[in-house]
Order: structure tokens, then sequence, then C-alpha cells
């Protein structure tokens, strides 16, 4: 069996997917997703410049020495670029295998550890009222796990996934149009002095079963880190996230002598190099790594397995930059891991994105259940991909008030 053709498209509906296409000789074709938020074009050269023209002629069926192929070929390894991109080839690639097995993807994983995988989703609001209407809205919505993020008084911009204006029952997505960057000011001590209520207010509101996550999103400094999950744990988090920027993994240490709270930290990594002390020193409690991000199915497989031995449980991203290819490889995931913890989950299903990505996968009382179709489970319609261009976009960046660059 041989690779005969593959192509890569870019766009979508308010999102510049990168979607890959991989052709064979038995016209099985596999469908993977290499996008890098707001640095799309670039895992879209890599793939076209450089990998697809080793793709072709390669029997498909062999994932894991094309996976290798191109990680240990690529001699300057790992990165959120290539990763993206080698992520995208893997993914198609399992594709095809499930497809030619005629089996839904989690089967080839060791089948199913649970019919339905919880999810959690974003509830934000400009100031606290705002934010209790949110949680209100998912909880009505039949979600048994929610993400909390709040506007902070007296912060000069509204912070890390917040509305500018009370968002009145609106779900928020965070404007990354423009290939100038947005500046958020932030200030640490009127989060630290007020994030912490706000979080016992929505336990005290919505009742010890709601399971209550937040995103610190980098934005502390170990010490900072500690007190805040310290100052938390009477609100009994499901997790703490990202409290702090983790390339120093041994300061995530601080944050376990301090504090009980449960710690998900990975969105931002693209390999096993980058976790792994994190995982077998056990100072986080769920990994956050993404298919896409971190190397494809294969890779991300490894991170799991890693993670299993170590009480560590999944929780992969699902932020709206990933498409419903690597979504769908995530919930095969999710469908299998004995360690699966919970999938982040932004309701990507628009009628456009619907149309452009067919699938029968499905989220139902807060729990998402897995397509049993051959394969990933979703199919890219081409014709409709035809309507979308690429559009130039930028995280924000974050300053503290004196002008000091920060973490977005
Ligand atoms: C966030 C992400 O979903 C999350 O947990 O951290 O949405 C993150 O802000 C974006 O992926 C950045 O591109
Ligand atoms: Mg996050």
């Amino acid at each position: 069996m041989k690779i005969t053709d593959a192509r890569v498209f870019v766009g979508g509906p308010g999102k510049n997917y990168v979607t890959l296409k991989i052709m064979t000789d038995q016209g099985v074709y596999g469908l993977g997703d290499a996008t890098l938020n707001n640095r799309e074009t670039l895992p879209a050269a890599y793939l076209r410049d450089y990998l697809i023209p080793n793709l072709i002629g390669k029997d498909p069926r062999n994932s894991e020495d094309i996976w290798q192929f191109f990680y240990r070929g690529a001699y300057f390894r790992r990165g959120p670029i290539a990763m993206a991109a080698f992520g995208a080839i893997d993914m198609a690639l399992w594709d095809i295998k499930a497809k030619l097995a005629g089996m839904p993807l989690y089967q080839l994983f060791g089948g199913k550890s649970r019919d339905g995988a919880l999810v959690y989703a974003h509830a934000t609001g400009a100031d606290l009222d705002d934010l209790m209407e949110s949680v209100a809205r998912y909880v009505a919505l039949g979600y048994k796990a929610v993400r909390v993020q709040c506007g902070i008084p007296g912060m000069p911009t509204a912070s890390y996934a917040v509305p500018e204006q009370k968002s009145a029952g609106k779900d928020h997505i965070t404007d990354f149009s423009g290939i100038i960057p947005k500046t958020e000011i932030w200030d640490t001590d009127r989060y630290m002095r007020f994030m912490p209520g706000a979080l016992a207010e929505v336990r005290d509101r919505f009742g010890p079963e709601l399971k209550i996550l937040h995103d610190v999103h980098h934005r502390l400094l170990p010490r900072e880190a500690a007190e805040f999950a310290k100052a938390v744990e009477p609100v009994g988090l499901y997790w703490l996230e990202d409290p702090t920027p983790a390339e120093d993994q041994s300061a995530l240490r601080l944050i376990r002598q301090h504090a009980t709270t449960p710690i998900a930290i990975g969105e931002v990594f693209n390999s096993i190099w980058d976790c792994n002390a994190l995982i077998e020193n056990e100072l986080i409690d769920f990994i956050r790594v993404a298919v896409t991000y971190a190397g494809g199915i294969t890779h991300v497989k490894r991170i799991v397995d890693l993670a299993a031995l170590h009480h560590v449980r999944t929780g992969f991203h699902g932020a709206p930059s990933h498409s419903p290819i690597s979504m769908a490889a995530q919930h095969h995931l999710n469908a299998w891991a004995p360690n699966f913890g919970i999938q982040e989950y932004l309701v990507l299903g628009t009628p456009a994105c619907d149309a452009l990505f067919p699938s029968d996968h499905a989220l139902r009382d807060g729990l998402f259940h897995v397509s049993d179709a051959p394969g990933l489970g979703v199919d890219f319609d081409e014709d409709e991909a035809a309507r979308y261009e690429y559009a130039p976009g930028s995280h924000p960046v974050v300053r503290l008030e004196d002008g000091t660059m920060w973490n977005y």
C-alpha cells in the first residue's frame, strides 16, 4: 500500500484550521489537524515544503516508522511547529489504519474504558454577577464541569478569557484577529486579592457537586501560585490550571509543598520531554497536552501511558483552535485511556463547522460519546473548504502596569 498524494487546506469558519488529507493507492484517505493557533501558516509550510514530498510512496500503515523518520530526521527536534506538522500526519495515518480495519479508532487502542467522557465548558463574566449567569447557563445545559474565569475589579483591562463588557448570555471567545497583538494589562495583587473569593462564591452558589476548574494562564510566580493554590483549597477545585509557567518543571514542587489543590499543566507542551519530570515526580494531577501540538496520537499515547504510571490523569486541551479532526482523535483517546480525567470542550458545532467537518460524534448531558464510524469518525468537505481563506491572527500580549512584558 502506498501514499499517493497529500494536500493541506488552511481556513475555516472563524478559524484558520490547517487540515491535512493524505490519499493512498487503495482509495482510503486520512485526515489530520495541524492547526497551531495564530501561527497556522508555519506547520502548513513545513508539511507542503518538506514533509509531504517525503511521504509520497511510503506505506501509510507504517505510522511509527514515519513518525520516527520525521522526528529523528529533522535533526533540530521538537518545537510546536514541527510537532503540529508531524501530529497531523500521524492523525491521518491512524485514521487510514482504522478505516482499513473497519473499526472506530478507539478499538485499535484497546477498546472503550467508558461510554461517555466527562467534558467541561468555559464560563466567564466581566464581573461576578455576569459570571454566575454564565455558570448557571452551562449547568442548565447539563454540564457537570465548568471552567470559571472572572473580570477582576480595578484591573486596567479585561483579563484572560474575560469579556470587556458583560457577556449577557453569550459565549465569549477571545478575539485573536489581526497580526498586531492586542495588549492586556495585568496586576497580580488585584488578582490574588479577588479571585480566591470569587471561586468560593461560585462554590457557595452552585453547591458541592459542580466540578469547578480555573485557568491561571501562566500568570503567577511559583510562590504566588503556591499561595493561591492554598487559598482555594476550601473551594475543592477540580483543577487549577497553568498556575505558573512550567518550563521550570521543578518550580511546581513549591505548590505541592503548600497545597493539595489539583494541578493541571501541559497545553503549551509539544513533547514528552516537556513534562516527564512533572509526571515522574508527581507534581501535577492532570496532563493537558493536545494531540495536534504534541506530535499526534503516537506521541500523546506515550505521554498518557507515562502519566498512568504516576496517578496523573488526562485533561486534553480543547480550545476553539483545534478542529473537529484533532478533537475526534482526542475523543477516541478519551474513550480508551484508563487514566482519563476530563476533556476541555468548546462547542464547535456551528452549522458551518459541521458542514466542513461532518461527523456523528455527540455530546449528551455533559458527556461526550465518540462515533463508532471507522477511523476518526469525522470527514472533510473540500467544496466547503474552498469557501474559506487564511486570515492572520495573533495572541494578545500582556504587560504589567509599569510596562514590563508578562505571560499571556
Ligand atoms: C486556554 C487556551 O483553553 C485553555 O485552557 O489556555 O484557550 C489558550 O488560551 C489558547 O489555546 C491560546 O491559543
Ligand atoms: Mg489553559
